[in-house]
């Protein structure tokens, strides 16, 4: 129990630590407006709305928490500034909170990991077989990367790391012909969870839309035993980029949950709010740096509780 504790309190200052600089962008900002007004008129709602624009919580979504605190504000006859403090709180965390299935991974599980070039797939990839095997899960990466020189590579450094099979061929083959294989190898084996790297840039985005399409009918049809999870790693130092490509993805191949990464480097994270506000789809890992320990998986609570504890 003491280390299970212990262990829930590095995550949480890892997290909190990844961070610093949204938290620097958003609630000291918030901080500063708390300070400077001191009564709540219509002037202090405005600066409030941008403030939350300026971190990346996106326009429509900074309207809407903005507009549901000032009516609360109203109803309730508040006038102290810093009340407003927990009604944001209250309100991101609602907004995080919306449909957040955990990821399940019963026997056997496809992760399909999709996103645009860059974004972390690979090294998320690296980081979910490190974790899932230490949980005594049986792994096997597919390198469905056969696009860009040295994407293999990079894999298999990482699956010695996390000590976890890989299935590669050379490089320009088919992505699906190696899903296909890793199927089959997962099957004999008796893997639990199947990770699927694929590429991020082909010639155009239409061809690398049609070869996602083309992988997940391969495991439709070759694994329809399997329980198939599309997730969609996004770089949160893109701020709302990452929504216009959740969307992209969303529409062309279905997504079932999101791995915002990178929140360590960035001031952006409010993004994570525009995302879920606007979007729906649950984040089931963020990341906060390079080690293993830093892909967690999402807890909407601890996410609000980080990025507003000073
Ligand atoms: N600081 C930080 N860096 C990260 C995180 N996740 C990934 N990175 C870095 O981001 C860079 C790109 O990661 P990759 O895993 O190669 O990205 P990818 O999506 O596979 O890229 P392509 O294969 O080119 O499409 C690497 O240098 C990673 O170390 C994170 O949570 N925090
Ligand atoms: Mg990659």
């Amino acid at each position: 129990m003491e280390s299970d504790d212990r262990k829930k309190k590095s995550f949480f200052s890892r997290l909190k630590n990844g961070l610093t600089r949204t938290r620097g962008n958003i609630a000291d900002r918030v901080d500063e407006l708390i300070r400077y007004y001191r009564e709540i008129d219509d002037e202090f709602f405005d600066d409030l709305e941008e403030t939350l624009i300026m971190g990346d919580v996106g326009v429509p979504t900074s309207e809407k928490i903005v507009s549901s605190i000032r009516e609360k504000v109203e109803k309730e006859k508040i006038g102290d500034p810093s009340r407003i403090k927990d009604l944001l709180k209250d309100n991101i965390t609602s907004i995080l909170k919306r449909n957040t299935q955990p990821l399940t991974l019963p026997h056997p599980t496809v992760l399909l990991v999709v996103g645009v070039n860059g974004v972390g797939k690979t090294t998320t990839i690296g980081k979910l077989a490190d974790r899932y095997r230490k949980e005594g899960k049986k792994v096997l990466v597919a390198a469905a990367d056969t696009f860009r020189a040295a994407a293999g590579e990079q894999l298999e450094i990482w699956c010695q790391r996390a000590q976890v099979p890989i299935i590669r061929h050379e490089e320009g083959a088919d992505p699906a012909a190696v899903i296909f294989d890793a199927i089959q190898s997962a099957r004999s084996r008796g893997t639990d969870i199947l990770l699927c790297d694929t590429a991020g840039r082909l010639h155009n985005k239409k061809n690398l839309m049609n070869e996602l399409e083309k992988m997940n009918r391969v495991i439709d049809r070759e694994f329809p035993e399997a329980h198939k999870e599309v997730l969609l790693v996004l770089d949160a130092t893109t701020g709302q980029n990452a929504v216009s490509q959740a969307s992209l993805f969303q529409e062309a191949v279905g997504i079932n949950g999101i791995a915002l990464t990178k929140l360590d480097g960035t001031a952006k994270g409010g993004v994570i709010i525009a995302v879920k506000s606007q979007l729906d789809i649950p984040v089931y890992y963020v990341g906060v740096g390079e080690q293993t320990e830093d892909l967690q998986p999402f807890v909407p609570e601890d996410f609000t509780e980080a990025l507003f504890e000073s």
